[in-house]
């Protein structure tokens, strides 16, 4: 009697179908539910007598089984059948939908364009650590112990030991470079840098830089001059001017800063010059032989140039952007506006 209640059970769980959700839903309440048929057998147990609970026991657990199994068939059926009728349901004659199609980061187009110009002329790229050891960072580069010089850049130490900190300009780099390599070098390294400066339309303490360098013998501060104005006239156009200012770096003598007529009035004067028809586009110098000597290249047979640019600001020239903040801050209207630059 009970052997041939389980069987019909079983033969009828074999034979369920479902084809949508109220079908499954159906079929759980029917086989899988504490109120099931299946439910009722378990419930059953406490009238059968103890000799015979294991053979029971272990009969309505093969129900139980096929039934869990059953139900995950029917679960993957139903939704297998709902992925398809989805497919189906394409209508092709709709417009498509906008692929967003990104663009350039202009600050990567700005230094791929600073490299491409520089390429050209025969310098190769160089890249190096962001977290740097005083040494490259400073002592090399002719900074003296305690010169107020190395406060001028800000810098972010590791508290637990100031032999470490973040890299305040890329000439660590350079000088990773000098120190493995022979001249002739002719080295272009752009990177992130990082200086302890309160963030403004003006300053952040994440920017970029690409410096520049270039050691042979006989390399004079003509060359320095020449190269120079021939970026500045393929970066901003050929009727642009540069000029020299004397300034200083403990790292070069002399030094220089680059000025190039303002892109905005060409000269006559306006508020992005302040007047002065002139804005600053980086500094230059020639390799003080101290820096050389540090990287064990020989200072009376060789000589060098070496220039560094905020590519921030080169990019606010060059697409009159007002506020470097705009460049971190990736307000999809801003980087929009250079969505053609692919
Ligand atoms: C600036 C000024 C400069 C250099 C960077 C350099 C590197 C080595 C040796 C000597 Cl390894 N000099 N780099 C020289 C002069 C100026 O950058 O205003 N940067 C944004």
């Amino acid at each position: 009697m009970q052997q041939e209640k389980l069987d019909a059970i079983k033969s009828e769980i074999a034979a369920a179908d479902a084809t949508n959700a109220e079908q499954l839903e159906a079929y759980r309440m029917r086989y899988i539910s504490k109120k099931s048929v299946v439910g009722e057998l378990f419930a059953e147990m406490r009238n059968v007598p103890n000799e015979e609970k294991k053979a029971y026991g272990q009969l309505i657990n093969e129900v139980k089984v096929l039934a869990e199994e059953k139900f995950q068939e029917l679960i993957d059926k139903v939704n297998n059948s709902q992925k398809q009728s989805k497919s189906q349901d394409i209508d092709l004659t709709l417009p498509p939908t906008n692929n967003a199609v990104g663009g350039i980061h202009p600050l990567t187009a700005t230094r791929q364009r600073i490299i491409e110009i520089f390429e050209r002329i025969g310098f190769n790229l160089s890249e190096g650590p962001e977290i740097e050891d005083d040494w490259h960072n400073f002592t090399a580069l002719n900074f003296p112990e305690n010169h107020p010089a190395r406060e001028m850049q800000d810098t972010f130490f590791i508290e637990k030991n100031p032999d470490i900190a973040l890299r305040t300009h890329t000439s660590s780099v350079q000088v990773r470079v000098m120190e493995n390599q022979k001249p002739p070098i002719r080295t272009l390294s752009p990177g992130r840098v990082y200086r302890n400066e309160a963030i403004s339309a003006r300053a952040h303490c994440i920017f970029h830089q690409v410096e520049g360098l270039y050691v042979d013998e006989n390399v004079g501060f003509a060359d320095l001059k020449n190269t120079l104005y021939h970026f500045a006239k393929e970066m901003f156009g050929k009727e642009t001017k540069v000029r020299f200012r004397p300034s200083y770096f403990p790292f070069t003598e002399p030094s220089a800063e680059i000025d190039i007529s303002c892109q905005l009035c060409g000269g006559s004067g306006c508020n992005v010059c302040k007047g002065t028809g002139w804005v600053e586009i980086g500094g230059s110098g020639m390799v003080d032989p101290n820096v050389l000597e540090n990287c064990g290249i020989d200072s009376k047979k060789y000589t060098g140039f070496a220039f560094g640019m905020g590519i921030e600001r080169i990019a606010m020239l060059k697409y009159q952007i007002k506020d470097l903040r705009l460049f971190t801050e990736n307000d999809v209207r801003f980087l929009k506006q250079f969505r053609s630059m692919l």
